[in-house]
C-alpha cells in the first residue's frame, strides 16, 4: 500500500444550475460533504465529471473551486486529458497553479493515435509541470491500452507517479503492480473494487463513490482489516446498487441519488439523456434497500 495515495477516492461528478451552467457552490459543497463521510481524496474533471462536455474554462474553474473547498485536508487529482497536447498542458499548468496535489490523463483519442504519439504526449505533459503524473488507462473508450513495456519507457519520467486502471483485466494490475511496486495502482471499476484491491491497487477512484461513499470505504477497510468475507459482502452490497446505477446512466444516476441526499445537480448535459420517471422509482428504491441501511 502506497503511503500517500491510497484509500477510496471520489472521480466527483458536475453540479449544474437549472440554466445549466456550472454549479461551483454546489460542487464545494459535494467536497465538504464527501470529506464528512471519510473518503480520502478527490479526482477532478474525470470521465465522470462530463470533462467531454465542458469548455475549457469551466475545467479550470472547476479545479479551482475543489481546491479551495478542500483546503488541503485531502488530495486531489486533477485529470488533464485532452485530445490536443497543448490543451492538456494548458490544464496541467493550470492544476499546479491552483494548487492541485497531482495530474492524470486519458490517452489522445478520435485520431487513431500511434504508441510513439502517445507516449510523447504523456512525456510532453508530465514535464510541462512539476506534479506528479497518474496515466489514466481506459481502453474501452480511449481505444488504447498501456503496456508494461510502455510503463517502463513512461518511467523515466520522474513525475510518474502511478495508473489510475479502468479496466477488468486485473492479470495486467497485477503485473504492473508486481513490476512497478513503487507505483500507485487505482482501481477504476467500482464494481471490482474487491478484486482489485486483492490483485494489488493501492485504492479505488470511482463515480459511484459520490453516492455511497460509506459503503465503498467498508469494501477497503475489510480488505485492509484482512478480511476477505466481508470485502467480498461489502462488495456484493455495493454491486446491488451499481447494477441499477449502470442501467440508467450512470452520471445521472449518481446525481439522482445524490439529489436524494439534499443536493440539486439538475442531471447531466447532452447528449446524455436524463434519468426517466423509471430510473427515478428503482433509484428511490436501491437508496432506501441498499444504500441507507449500510451508512
Ligand atoms: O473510472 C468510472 N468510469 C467511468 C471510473 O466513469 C466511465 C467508474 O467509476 C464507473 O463509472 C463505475 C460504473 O461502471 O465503475
Amino acid at each position: 500500500m502506497n503511503a500517500e495515495y491510497h484509500g477510496i477516492y471520489a472521480a466527483l461528478v458536475t453540479p449544474y444550475t437549472s440554466e445549466g451552467k456550472v454549479d461551483y457552490k454546489e460542487l464545494q459543497k459535494l467536497v465538504n460533504y464527501l470529506i464528512e463521510k471519510g473518503l480520502d481524496g478527490f479526482y477532478v474533471n474525470g470521465s465522470t465529471a462530463e470533462a467531454f462536455l465542458l469548455s475549457e474554462e469551466e475545467r479550470n474553474n472547476i479545479i479551482k473551486a475543489v481546491v479551495e473547498a478542500n483546503a488541503g485536508r485531502k488530495k486531489v487529482i486533477c485529470h488533464v486529458g485532452a485530445i490536443s497536447t497543448d490543451q492538456a498542458i494548458g490544464y496541467a499548468k493550470n492544476a499546479e497553479k491552483c494548487g492541485a496535489d497531482a495530474v492524470s490523463a486519458i490517452s489522445p483519442f478520435y485520431y487513431k493515435f500511434s504508441e510513439q504519439e502517445i507516449i510523447q504526449y504523456y512525456q510532453d505533459i508530465m514535464s510541462a509541470t512539476g506534479l506528479p503524473m497518474f496515466i489514466y488507462n481506459f481502453p474501452n473508450f480511449s481505444g488504447f491500452s498501456l503496456t508494461e513495456e510502455i510503463l517502463e519507457k513512461l518511467k523515466q519520467n520522474k513525475n510518474l507517479i502511478g495508473v489510475k486502471f479502468t479496466s477488468s483485466d486485473m492479470f495486467l494490475l497485477e503485473q504492473i503492480k508486481t513490476l512497478h511496486p513503487e507505483l500507485v495502482v487505482w482501481n477504476g471499476f467500482d464494481e471490482m473494487l474487491s478484486a482489485g484491491l486483492i490483485m494489488g491497487a493501492d485504492g479505488g477512484i470511482g463515480s459511484t463513490y459520490n453516492c455511497m461513499p460509506e459503503l465503498a470505504h467498508k469494501v477497503y477497510d475489510a480488505f485492509v482489516s484482512g478480511d476477505i468475507a466481508k470485502t467480498h459482502k461489502f462488495q456484493e452490497k455495493l454491486n446491488q446498487a451499481i447494477k441499477v446505477i449502470c442501467k440508467y446512466g450512470v452520471f445521472a444516476s449518481v446525481k439522482e441519488i445524490l439529489e436524494m441526499d439534499g443536493f440539486a445537480f439538475h442531471g447531466v448535459r447532452r447528449p446524455f439523456a436524463p434519468m426517466t420517471e423509471e430510473g427515478k422509482r428503482e433509484l428511490q428504491k436501491i437508496y432506501k434497500e441498499v444504500i441507507v441501511p449500510n451508512r
